[in-house]
């Protein structure tokens, strides 16, 4: 098995402090791989940020789910820094929307976002009207956990934080976009208001906001184009 190691991971001494398991893995032949990476690439390649969704509703079991994948993502120390929260609390939606808009308000009308930050955004045609948080009938907000708290009052601190929840971020996108549901990430900064309105304690802070539904029907969305490989990717031999 380890032919090619002169250091096993785990080493003997490692395995008998703390447990370990064989990881399952098929192998797949390089025809299947491309074939499904192809796929894959398709369907992501499909997937788009809406600004208008529809307001049919999803079951909760839907959401569960794509936080359940987003979960899965690798995190530093595996601390697994985040909690997703939801709500399609039509009050509780209602009040973040008005908060929402409140601070982009500020963002767009009053330049809190300055000159070049707005030119670049104009493709995008996005302004302080955030009606899709009221409209969808899911709000996820995901909090990254700075550090944890025990049940004595001890505190431990989280690694790689961004990092990790970053990745399990895009892992709920692509959750949400596989399973036939669409989402926007939303930052609308300063996000602390986020704290108050869904009682989070103050080891948490909001990362991103991600309304989830169906598109409404006939949505638009700008005519983008992707970076293409060679202008994204090199090689070093
Ligand atoms: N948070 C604002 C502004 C905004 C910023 C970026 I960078 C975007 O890609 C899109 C919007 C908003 O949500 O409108």
């Amino acid at each position: 098995m380890s032919d090619h190691y002169e250091f096993p991971y785990p080493s003997k001494e490692l395995e008998s402090r703390h447990p370990f398991s064989v990881y399952e893995h098929e192998r797949l032949s390089e025809e299947v791989m491309e074939a499904k990476a192809k796929d894959f690439y398709h369907k992501m390649d499909a997937r788009r940020s809406v600004r208008m969704f529809s307001p049919d509703p999803v079951p909760q079991k839907l959401i569960e789910l794509a936080i359940q994948a987003a979960s899965t993502a690798p995190s530093g120390a595996h601390k697994q820094p985040w909690t997703f929260v939801a709500t399609n609390d039509p009050e509780i939606k209602r009040e973040i929307r008005a908060a929402a808009e409140e601070e982009e308000e500020k963002n767009y009308l009053e330049n809190r976002m300055n000159e070049e930050w707005q030119e670049a955004l104009a493709p995008l045609g996005t302004d302080h009207h955030k009606e899709f948080l009221q409209v969808a009938p899911w709000i996820i907000v995901l909090f990254e956990q700075r550090y944890e708290t025990l049940s004595d009052g001890t505190t431990l601190k989280n690694y790689y934080v961004k990092e990790s929840v970053g990745i399990a971020a895009g892992m709920f996108i692509t959750a949400l976009h596989h399973m036939g549901l669409a989402t926007l990430t939303h930052t609308p900064t300063p996000m602390k208001f986020l704290n108050t309105i869904l009682g989070r304690p103050k080891n948490e802070r909001p990362f991103v906001l991600f309304p989830v539904g169906y598109p409404l029907e006939g949505v638009k969305v700008p005519d983008l184009n992707r970076k293409e490989l060679n202008e994204i990717f090199t090689t070093v031999f």
